[in-house]
């Protein structure tokens, strides 16, 4: 199996252009650009011969021809709001030619995928979400788009689905395993100046999606003392939840406040309410149960105490996972063999397409690095060379797995 990656990085160059801001992309999930990413991607897998098919959530498959046991490598190519050029497209990519390359040289079958709205505009990981049974899509289509740029719920948004490739059916069942490439989003490899990262574990996630309700007000003429102001109420919130943590998290707790609306957000009326988000993340189940837990008793309690009305729903949870072991086996004899000395092991604190496939079929993840360890922004990037060294691993892995496939 001879891999190139300089097709793989001409066919990164080219998604980036779809949807592309700048130095970063805004692909949301069933987006025009989405879309037009997707009909893009069929039309690379078609002309290297894979049969493509389009599951009913808008996960697109690149399959090898004939039956058998298969190697499934992918990732996602939805984006953030505006997110970076790298962040499941690498994955893609590094499907894509593999996928391509096992098919030319007649084995080991290798198949493509890129699952739908994985940076969650409708739901959290919702096409892997569906394809590995952990929700029903009756469930995942209920949810609305998150970002507001739409009136329209997922179960809606993925009757384009058809406008990718032709719509049926993919069985876990056709894979024997699923290995995802993605960057690492963070910034240890890039710290220690190294080049591939085989992840042990996956954090897990926990959301509370929340509302807090007071009286729009004027500015001006509302004494302090009768005001029912929701947004000194969240910052009050706020700094109740980092002072709990700080007694609470474990060494790789994270927890973020990342969408906050404020209204009518105006300078002279008084905030009449602030809907919010508090997403936490930590390897340990007990732990994010219980900072979970804590957030609702904290909003609560400054809801009463400021007069103001709390709503709060839980958001999807996702479980933290251990990735198969026999696959990072394979992946580490392949950094050995690849990059000797510049690999390691490593834990992912992003969620992955693979929290969910894990549930299904053995799973593994490999890492490139990111530069300065940002990511979900347009500054996102990692070396081409890089980007180039992780897809030799991958093929190596590939080559050591073809008996097993
Ligand atoms: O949120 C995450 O970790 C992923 O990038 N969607
Ligand atoms: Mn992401
Ligand atoms: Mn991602």
């Amino acid at each position: 199996m001879q891999i190139d990656p300089g097709r793989m990085l001409a066919d990164l160059d080219h998604l980036r252009t779809i949807g592309g801001q700048g130095t970063g992309v805004a692909r949301r999930a069933f987006s025009d650009a989405d879309v037009a990413a997707r009909a893009w991607l069929a039309g690379r897998m078609r002309a290297a011969g894979l049969e493509v098919v389009v599951d009913p959530c808008g996960n697109l498959f690149g399959l090898p021809p004939g039956e058998g046991p298969c190697l499934l490598v992918g990732s996602h190519s939805d984006t953030q709001p505006l997110g970076g050029w790298l962040d499941g497209a690498w994955g893609v990519a590094c499907g894509l030619e593999l996928a391509r390359a096992a098919l030319a040289a007649g084995g080991p079958r290798v198949a493509v995928v890129s699952f739908q709205d994985e940076e969650g505009r409708f739901g959290r990981l919702t096409g892997s979400t569906v394809w590995a049974g952990v929700q029903p899509l009756a469930v995942m289509d209920a949810g609305p788009d998150r970002d507001g740029t739409e009136d329209i719920t997922f179960g809606q948004a993925r009757a384009r689905a058809a406008e990718i490739g032709p719509v049926g059916e993919v069985s876990p069942d056709r894979f024997v395993a699923f290995l995802e490439p993605h960057i690492e989003q963070g910034p240890v490899l890039d710290g220690a100046g190294e080049a591939v990262g085989v992840v042990e574990a996956i954090v897990g996630s926990r959301q509370w999606n929340m509302r807090l309700e007071g009286e729009a007000n004027h500015a001006g003429t509302t004494p302090m003392a009768l005001r029912r102001d929701a947004l000194q109420g969240f910052v009050a919130l706020a700094a109740a939840v980092n002072d709990a943590f700080a007694g609470m998290a474990g060494p790789a707790t994270v927890w973020t406040l990342g969408r906050v609306v404020v209204e009518p957000n105006a300078p002279s009326v008084v905030p009449g309410a602030v809907s919010f988000t508090v997403q936490m993340r930590d390897g340990d189940v007990g732990l994010l149960e219980r900072l979970a837990a804590r957030v609702l008793v904290l909003a609560e309690g400054v809801a009463a105490a400021r007069g103001l009305v709390l709503s709060a729903e839980e958001g999807m949870g996702v479980e933290p996972v251990m990735l198969d072991a026999r696959l990072r086996g394979a992946l580490e004899q392949a950094a050995g063999e690849v990059a000797p000395g510049r690999w390691r092991r490593l834990p992912s604190g992003a969620l992955h397409d693979a929290s969910n496939v894990a549930a299904v079929l053995p799973t593994a993840m490999l890492f490139a690095p990111s530069i300065r360890g940002i990511s979900h922004n347009p500054a996102e990037d990692t070396r081409r060379e890089d980007l180039a060294l992780g897809l030799e691993v991958l093929a190596a892995a590939v080559r050591r797995l073809s008996n097993a496939i």
